[in-house]
């Protein structure tokens, strides 16, 4: 089966138990595949362990991808920049807003948090695409486009620089679409519907064609989900 998850925001308790519940299998005849849509860093309150979530992901291997999040580009630049600083200019470097840096730092070592670096810089796509069954699927973390139209960065990262409106309202034509990025409790006055009763759950917008999958994990009233591509079924925890 083919499974997305949206985002993780350094819960990695949640992130595992999901993976137990849809019995992910990584390798074997019958080998899952799982889409990540980004931000897997930065939030979680005090249970954050972005180590956890690192180690987790690795674990994985080739029966994941991993599309880039904004948090993801946020973290990758500041290990580039504070981690080649000389020890004196580092007590004056300001702190990562997230407590991630610190949590990462206190169990990784600086050679292991630059490859954890270059691992984001270097292997996580803006945008993944698959077609299965004759369908045709796009992931990014805030908005997907044509593959044949390479948009900026930031479109693919943050989304509201274009017309986000637009992407929710049309999505992008002959694909279904999965992002995360944006909290659907959100949503409500959009044009679409929420997938399920309990609440906060995947969206999906009135065209059918753009599933958002962020449920707020990382805050504390958030879950995680994740979607089936095969069977359209739904889990969350
Ligand atoms: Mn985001």
């Amino acid at each position: 089966m083919h499974y997305v998850i949206g985002d993780i925001h350094n819960d990695a308790e949640r992130f595992n138990r999901m993976l137990d519940r849809i019995g992910f299998k990584k390798s074997g005849a019958d080998a899952d595949h799982l889409y990540l849509l980004g931000d897997l860093f930065d939030r979680g309150g005090a249970a954050a362990d972005p180590v956890g979530v690192y180690f987790t992901v690795l674990g994985l291997g080739d029966s994941c991808t991993v599309v880039e999040g904004n948090h993801e580009r946020w973290l990758a630049a500041y290990i580039r920049a504070y981690g080649l600083l000389p020890a004196r200019a580092k007590k004056r470097h300001p702190p990562y807003p997230y407590e991630s840096y610190a949590l990462l730092r206190e169990r990784l070592t600086d050679v292991d948090l630059l490859e954890l670096a270059e691992w984001i810089l270097r292997s996580m796509p803006l945008q993944a695409q698959l077609t299965l069954g004759g369908q045709r699927y796009l992931f990014a973390h805030a908005m997907t486009s044509p593959p044949t139209t390479e948009e900026t960065d930031t479109y693919y990262l943050m989304g509201r620089e274009d017309n986000y409106d637009s992407f929710l309202l049309k999505g992008t034509a002959g694909f279904l679409s999965f992002c995360g990025h944006q909290h659907t409790g959100g949503f409500a006055s959009y044009p679409g519907a929420y997938c399920d009763a309990e609440r906060p759950c995947v969206w999906r917008n009135a065209a059918g064609n753009v599933y958002m999958m962020d449920c707020g994990c990382g805050f504390a009233d958030g879950r995680l989900a994740c979607f089936c591509l095969e069977t359209g079924e739904r889990f969350y925890v």
